[in-house]
């Protein structure tokens, strides 16, 4: 069956000060974690910071997971370990993720 594509948009948080290091990283993300993304379906995949509050917007095109629930592969647990110092996380590493509703979308 084919899936359709979704759009996914979410909100994560970044501790102040650290968004140079944040573009840094994800300049250089390792190629295991975009391999992954891609193959799980995940596509058309942006980070957006306000730096005002320092919330990274995320919007993304899904078909079947999104990058958020990839938590149970090793290289994504590495990668929000990696991650973790930079960001507003949960115990587990994992980004603090609040998920946002679509109201507009224009094609
Ligand atoms: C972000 C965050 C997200 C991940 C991207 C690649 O910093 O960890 O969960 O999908 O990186």
């Amino acid at each position: 069956m084919v899936q359709t594509k979704q759009r996914f948009a979410f909100k994560m948080k970044l501790k102040p000060g650290c968004a140079a290091e944040y573009k840094k990283r994800h300049d250089q993300i390792w190629p295991e974690v975009a391999q992954l993304l891609k193959e799980a379906g995940v596509s058309d995949y942006s980070i957006f910071l306000d730096e005002e509050t320092h919330t990274l917007f995320a919007v993304q095109k899904q078909q079947g997971a999104s990058s958020q629930d990839l938590g149970t592969t090793q290289i994504v647990q590495k990668w929000w370990a990696y991650m973790a110092d930079i960001m507003e996380t949960n115990p587990d590493n994992s980004p603090v993720s609040v998920p946002l509703p679509e109201v507009f979308y224009l094609a």
